[in-house]
């Protein structure tokens, strides 16, 4: 047995690609997200798979006051997380600061930071508990450049830059690692849901190029996750080959 990783926004993408990864390596999961019945298949079949234990946890990481009841009723066994990788995420839309919708803003924003930021917030606790622990951000290339109608994912995602920054000087005392993965394109349903469903849309996003797949960022994750104990990688970009950072890609050549 490995320990115990939690990965946020397990139903989908990297952070299901994640856990299955983790849970082929042996260790325990704690998976979250808001549809239960896909986190009760992913626990059913990993468990049946390989010989750990899948605790599946619903909430919504916008809503600061789940994020808190959940953690505080954590079962005493599980709270011995080794990994958390603060993965939920989206984005919505790609419009003109002028022309963007301010719902989508909140989402975003909510989600993307301040969800972070409250599941951070409730987990340290039993890293600060055991002397050691590691937190993966999943930020983005658009963490790194901001593109055209990128706007305020953009801006959410450089947040999660400047906090994975902020956190690893914060934790510094309580032996806690703090990585960031930038991952560039990747074929998801990241795009489905940014085109709030339009599969046509989403699907153009990746024509004329190899995207990275899920399972490429669940490779890294569990690579940096692995490293001895005296070596930290900090910071992390990932790209499709197709890809130079967040604005170049061979389609711009
Ligand atoms: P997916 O849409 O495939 O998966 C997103 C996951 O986040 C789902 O499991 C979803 O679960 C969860 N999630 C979203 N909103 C919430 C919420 N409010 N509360 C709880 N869980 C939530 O996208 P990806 O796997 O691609 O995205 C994962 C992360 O990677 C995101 O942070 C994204 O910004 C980032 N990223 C993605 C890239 C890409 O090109 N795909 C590139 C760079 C970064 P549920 O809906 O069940 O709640
Ligand atoms: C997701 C990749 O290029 O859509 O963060 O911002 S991109």
């Amino acid at each position: 047995m490995k320990g115990i990783i939690l990965v946020t926004g397990a139903t989908a993408g990297f952070g299901e690609a994640i856990a299955k990864k983790f849970a082929a390596a042996g260790y325990h999961l704690i998976i979250t997200g808001r549809r239960e019945e896909r986190l009760e298949a992913l626990q059913t079949a990993l468990e049946q798979a390989h010989n750990i234990k899948v605790l599946p946890l619903v909430f919504d990481v916008r809503s600061k006051e789940a994020v808190n009841v959940t953690f505080e009723n954590l079962p005493e066994a599980w709270r011995k997380i080794d990994v958390l990788v603060n993965n939920a995420g989206l984005a919505l839309d790609l419009s003109t600061i002028d022309e963007g919708n301010s719902d989508d803003w909140d989402t975003m924003i909510d989600t993307n930071v301040k969800g972070l930021l409250y599941v951070s917030k409730a987990v340290i606790p039993f890293l600060k508990a055991q002397g050691k622990g590691h937190i993966i951000n999943i930020g983005s290339t658009a963490a790194k450049n901001v593109y055209l109608k990128g706007n305020v994912y953009c801006a959410t995602k450089h947040a999660v830059d400047a906090l994975s920054q902020a956190m690893r000087i914060d934790l510094l005392p309580y032996n806690i690692k703090v990585t960031a993965i930038h991952p560039g394109a990747a074929e998801t349903e990241f795009s489905v849901v940014r085109f709030k469903g339009d599969q046509a849309a989403a699907d153009n996003v990746y024509k004329g190029f190899e995207p990275l797949h899920a399972e490429d960022i669940a490779d890294v994750t569990f690579y940096v996750s692995q490293l001895p104990a005296h070596v930290c990688i900090n910071d992390l970009v990932i790209t499709p080959t197709a890809q130079a950072n967040a604005i170049y890609t061979h389609k711009v050549l």
